[in-house]
């Protein structure tokens, strides 16, 4: 167990023995994640490159003879709510932390599982709302928790759909398998390439002269939900015109031939997936081969395709990405933004002998250029929920 994850259990551990007057029994652990090439093409059934970082959700917990759950989340001023497992689930408004917990129970019980009562106490170090999973993580914890205490056992990958299944029809958020599929299935030291159609994973090694750097933006991500669902079906709309069912069926030439039948929006959103997907896989294998003058040009890319085609970057990630730029010699790393889009983080794999200039080059101009602090994290590549415990 690393130092992170101990010091969230003791914490965890801590108000559960508080709140609940007795020791809990089992803890678990979901990480967060950090996409490496491969923006908004999970749900067009094509490729991404994530990895799971050391940054989680843990929950502890201890099993109940009855059909409560009673859950104390540490993050939210340690907050409890029960819930009785044969009452129908229901959303509450305003939007609450326990919708993540209703969402997968009820899934879980519509799938067949019978749950058992149990006390939990959660507590994560996922920054929110940054685009590093921080609902997936918590999604995937909860189904890992839940089905171990009813001891009941479930392949990571239908895991991974229970969860993401519980964000699009519970809570609302028409996401892709990526996020519950790699903090479920993350592997420690590699990043995973999955294919999102077949949902295989190919791991591949991370160089490890080379850090992983994610510098949160600190900008606040608005409209999300709204631009993202907008994305989704603007992409749907482009596979139609071409009689696809999805845009991983399409190559730029596919996508030529039916130019002049699109507006230049959905052409844009179009060509910002199909070429995403090739850069995806071409990243895979210059990042097990090394080649880092390629994949610094592949991540270069992909942002530019985010940003002019794809329309999900704002001012300060465009300007975080082009600061770390000025300092990266060629060959020595790549950077981009990573996640959903709208704010939040940019993903810089830096060698080890440029990361301090990068960091105080980032730390000397972002602020006065865009009147925000940065924040920067140093992330090792961790294994997954269903794959460490
Ligand atoms: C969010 C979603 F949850 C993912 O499924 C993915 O689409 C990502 O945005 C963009 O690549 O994290």
């Amino acid at each position: 167990m690393s130092v992170t994850t101990a010091n969230l259990v003791e914490q965890a551990s801590e108000a559960f023995l508080r709140h609940f007057d007795y020791a809990p029994s089992h803890d678990f652990r979901a990480p967060g994640r950090v996409n490496l090439i491969g923006e908004h093409t999970d749900y067009n059934d094509g490729y991404v490159l994530p990895a799971a970082i050391d940054f989680g959700t843990v929950v502890v917990a201890a099993k109940r003879s009855d059909n409560l759950i009673r859950a104390c989340a540490v993050n939210f001023n340690e907050e409890i709510v029960t819930l009785a497992l044969d009452s129908p689930m229901v959303s509450v408004e305003p939007f609450n932390w326990s919708n993540y917990l209703r969402a997968v129970c009820q899934q879980l019980q519509n799938r067949g599982y019978r749950l058992v009562g149990m006390d939990i106490a959660i507590v994560g170090d996922v920054p929110y709302g940054a685009g590093l999973s921080s609902s997936a993580a918590l999604e995937i914890v909860l189904i890992r928790t839940l089905l171990a205490l009813s001891e009941a056992v479930i392949d990571p990958t239908e895991a991974a759909l229970v969860g993401q299944q519980a964000e699009n029809e519970f809570i609302g958020a028409q996401t892709g398998i990526m996020d519950q599929l790699i903090s479920a299935r993350g592997e420690v030291d590699h990043a995973l390439l999955i294919d999102c159609r077949q949902l295989t994973s190919t791991p591949v090694p991370l160089d490890p002269d080379f850090n992983i750097l994610i510098f949160h933006s600190n900008v606040r991500r608005g409209l999300v939900d709204s631009e993202y669902n907008t994305r989704r079906l603007q992409c749907q709309a482009a596979a139609k015109i071409m009689q696809i069912s999805h845009l991983r069926d399409a190559d730029l030439a596919l996508l030529d031939r039916f130019a002049d039948q699109m507006d230049t929006i959905t052409y844009r959103r179009a060509r910002h997936v199909i070429s995403e997907n090739e850069r995806t896989l071409l990243a895979a294998s210059t990042l097990a081969n090394r080649d880092w003058a390629s994949l610094g040009e592949l991540m270069q890319a992909s942002h530019n395709s985010m940003r002019d085609d794809f329309e999900i970057t704002v001012p300060a990630i465009d300007g975080l990405v082009a600061l770390i730029q000025e300092r990266l010699s060629p060959g020595m790393g790549g950077v981009r933004m990573t996640g959903g889009g709208f704010g939040g983080c940019v993903v810089a794999l830096v060698h080890k002998s440029q990361t301090g200039q990068i960091i105080e080059h980032v730390a000397d101009h972002y602020h006065a250029a865009f009147g925000l602090h940065e924040t920067v994290y140093i992330c090792q590549a961790v294994d997954g929920a269903f794959v460490a415990q």
